[in-house]
């Protein structure tokens, strides 16, 4: 399985001229019933861990050791995650990481969009002395090392460095969309195109922004500073700033994601229940693109003391069989048959049930003689003996919400009103 190449031992100048601030406080709205009590970037994901934890591992991995978390809807789990995680890593040569709600000190407003949540929090980039922002995303799973990124950009002579990559065109409305030169310096941005002509880097392909940004700090000033003014601007990095910023002649730069191997990086914006079901699904291939046994770049979670996974028959004999899965601490399978599945903590599959194709967050028990396929069950959810989920479209699409994919999505309340 591919690994990172081991991070620096001592970290350049440039980690030191850096300020980091991460957006999570996105309403996360098509995630639907698993963004109700949660912020997105504090959604469990890939068994142990919650979205966030990629990007708050990726800086401390790539050496970029303080950061700003700006928070604003749902964020009391978010917090207490972020708290209780990277609490400890605050420590004596000034790493820490901030976490930053909209406390209405600047204006009086919340975060009105994520420039504005940058410009916000711009005092605390003024307390320090440094020449670099990094901004990044709290909800997209991937391993970057941020290094390589801001050391192009600080030996380049761009103002703003964007990372990208490559995806199909119709994918390319979801996201902001670059086109470069053949040196990569950019001639256009478009935010969440709905037409890709003239927009494609190779036919049926476009280039785009994966919402990370390397800004030289006296110009990101300027420009927040220009876009608070503006009464109709939607204060989006997306929509605003970036557009402005290529308009008015500043060098703005892509710098292409690969892996250590020099293919395409691995990225996922997991934002729709269908990506998020999908990420997940990813990490059960024998070699999943993201690697979370990487020894050079560990992924990093809070988690409290459980007993070990447990996969075992049933009292009465019957056989346990777990295939394909990933089955977290806590976790008992007993006497059922799970196949290509994440099982989060403390997770119990009593006898005689499959589970097939599925994601069972923390906490939720599978009563005796199930059968659940291709459902995702929300944290603590009880499913009651020979409960039947997943055969059935038309009454799933009475008792849960359903994508358009076929998968059901079973949450408490949900289960409380039948
Ligand atoms: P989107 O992902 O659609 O596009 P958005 O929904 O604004 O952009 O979210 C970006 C990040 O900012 C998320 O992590 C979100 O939680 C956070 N966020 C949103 N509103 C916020 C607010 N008011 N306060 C604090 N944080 C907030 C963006 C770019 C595209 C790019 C994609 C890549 O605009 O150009 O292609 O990201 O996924
Ligand atoms: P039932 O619902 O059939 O009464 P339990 O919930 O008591 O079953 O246990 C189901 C399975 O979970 C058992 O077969 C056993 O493998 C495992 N189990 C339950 N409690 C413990 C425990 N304290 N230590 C180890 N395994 C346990």
């Amino acid at each position: 399985m591919k690994v990172m190449k081991p991070p620096a031992r001592f970290y350049p100048d440039v980690c030191q001229r850096t300020f980091t601030m991460v957006l999570a406080g996105g309403r996360g709205t098509r995630l639907h019933d698993l963004t109700q009590a949660r912020a997105k970037p504090a959604t469990f994901f890939g068994g142990k861990y919650r979205i966030i934890d990629f990007t708050l591992s990726n800086c401390f991995n790539s050496g970029f050791h303080r950061v700003g978390v700006l928070t604003q809807y749902n964020a009391f789990y978010l917090i207490a995650h972020i708290q209780r995680t990277w609490g400890k890593y605050t420590g004596e040569q000034g790493q820490y990481v901030a976490v930053l709600p909209a406390e209405q000190r600047a204006e009086c407003d919340w975060y009105t969009g994520t420039a504005n949540a940058v410009h916000q929090n711009f005092w605390l980039l003024e307390r320090h002395p440094i020449d670099y922002a990094l901004i990044l995303a709290g909800d997209h799973v991937y391993s970057m090392d941020y290094l390589t990124m801001m050391e192009q950009h600080a030996d380049s002579n761009a103002d703003i460095t964007i990372s990208t990559m490559e995806v199909p065109s119709h994918m390319a409305h979801q996201f902001g969309v670059v086109v470069t030169d053949a040196n990569g310096r950019i001639q256009r941005f478009v935010e969440k195109p709905s037409d890709t002509k003239g927009l494609e880097s190779r036919p049926g392909m476009v280039r785009i922004s994966m919402g990370i940004y390397a800004f030289n700090k006296p110009l990101l000033k300027e420009l927040l500073h220009d876009d608070a003014q503006c009464p109709e601007s939607q204060n989006d990095f997306g929509y605003d700033i970036l557009p402005k910023a290529l308009a008015s002649g500043c060098h703005l730069h892509a710098y292409d994601f690969v892996d250590s191997e020099g293919n395409p990086g691995y990225w996922k914006d997991v934002g729709t229940i269908e990506a998020y079901f999908d990420g997940n699904m990813e990490l059960l291939a024998p070699l999943p693109r993201l690697n979370l046994y990487d020894p050079y770049w560990p992924i990093t979670s809070h988690q409290e003391q459980r007993a070990p996974g447990k996969l075992s028959r049933g009292k009465n004999g019957e056989p346990g069989i777990v295939s394909d899965s990933l089955i977290s601490a806590g976790s008992i399978v007993s006497g059922a048959e799970v196949s290509r599945s994440v099982l989060s903590y403390d997770v119990c599959v009593a006898a005689g049930s499959e589970v097939h194709h599925c994601i069972l967050l923390p906490q939720t028990k599978i009563g005796k003689n199930c059968l659940i396929n291709h459902a995702i069950i929300d944290e603590e959810c009880v499913i009651p003996d020979g409960t039947v989920i997943g055969e059935d479209a038309e009454l799933d699409a009475e008792r849960f919400l359903v994508t358009e994919d076929g998968i059901v999505v079973v949450t408490k309340e949900r289960l409380k009103r039948l």
